[in-house]
């Protein structure tokens, strides 16, 4: 039984489509927490952190929009994550994917304060590894993986607390990255998986042979999952489809590996744009997701050691 700690983060202004600021109220809407308390798990709802202090800072960037505001929401959702790990599992309800500058800067604190190694798992048809100098469309959800990862371009942002290595940051689903992210990303060590590589080795033997070294450094694992990770056939609620996602199967057989691993200690559900669903099939189908990764399952197996 784990303590689960739903945290809504309405977060609309990493992007420029109007919406994912109504993801916490779907969430809530689709049933999460009944769903997590009928696994036997404890749920705790501590409702939606909202920004305060916005300022005026500004960059050299003018595709930049809503700088401002995104500070606050790090400042914000990093305190939001950091202070509820000690305390169980946060699942933070999105909002856009810029929410994970804080979530990202929280756990990575709380990492570094319990002296633990933190690990990622970034689900996402993106690898958002723009800085705010790099990024020419100018919305921030497109930049926390390179601020986690401590690139420079991230003024006046606070300095990411704790740097994440890339040896300890893998990705899945990806299948839209842009030049100045592929050169940044080059000379780093984090696994990507794109499509074309689980076309042809499957998701299963590199999602294990991630969480093996997970277990092995005795490491805190965060999961961020972004909709667009999901084929739009079978998500459409989210600003930022692509074609030749994860099927439903891929995606339930994630969340079920995760949670044999044990090892998930932090959940970002992001981009869900409710506004943009199909009688809220999106929003059921990341519940349901979830439920696989906290535990539903149709047989009991023992559970297994890939270590
Ligand atoms: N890389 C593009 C597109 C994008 C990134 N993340 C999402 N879309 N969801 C950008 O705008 O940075
Ligand atoms: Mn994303
Ligand atoms: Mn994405």
């Amino acid at each position: 039984m784990t303590h689960c700690i739903l945290i809504g983060a309405p977060v609309d202004e990493g992007q420029r489509r109007p919406g994912c600021l109504m993801g916490p109220a779907a969430y809530r809407t689709a049933g999460l927490a009944g769903t997590l308390a009928a696994l036997g798990h404890g749920v705790e709802d501590r409702g939606d952190v909202q920004p305060h202090g916005i300022g005026t800072e500004t960059c050299g960037n003018p595709a930049v929009h809503h700088l401002p505001e995104m500070i606050a929401w790090t400042r914000a959702l990093a305190e939001a994550a950091r202070t509820a790990m000690p305390d169980g599992l946060p699942i933070i309800m999105g909002g856009d994917h810029s929410l994970a500058l804080g979530t990202l800067s929280g756990v990575a604190s709380h990492a570094a304060e319990a002296g633990r190694p933190l690990f990622v798992i970034w689900l996402d048809a993106h690898s958002d590894f723009h800085t705010v100098e790099t990024t020419t469309s100018g919305n921030l959800h497109g930049t926390p993986m390179a601020y986690a990862s401590g690139l420079p371009g991230f003024a006046p942002f606070p300095p990411f607390p704790a740097p994440i290595p890339g040896e300890n940051i893998c990705m899945f689903g990806i299948r839209s990255v842009d030049p100045a992210e592929h050169a940044a990303m080059e000379p780093t060590e984090i696994t990507v998986n794109d499509m074309r590589a689980l076309d042809e080795h499957g998701i299963v033997a590199p999602l294990r042979a991630f969480l093996d070294r997970v277990r092995a450094a005795d490491g805190l694992l965060h999961v961020s999952l972004d909709v667009d990770f999901l084929d739009p056939s079978i998500a459409p609620a989210v600003g930022t489809t692509v074609p030749g996602g994860t099927t439903f199967r891929e995606a339930h057989l994630v969340m079920e590996l995760l949670h044999e691993s044990g090892l998930v200690t932090s959940l970002d559900l992001v981009e869900l744009n409710p506004f943009l669903d199909e009688r809220g099939r999106t929003a059921k189908l990341m519940v349901d997701l979830v439920a696989s990764l906290m535990g539903r399952k149709v047989f009991d197996r023992p559970t297994r050691s890939y270590g």
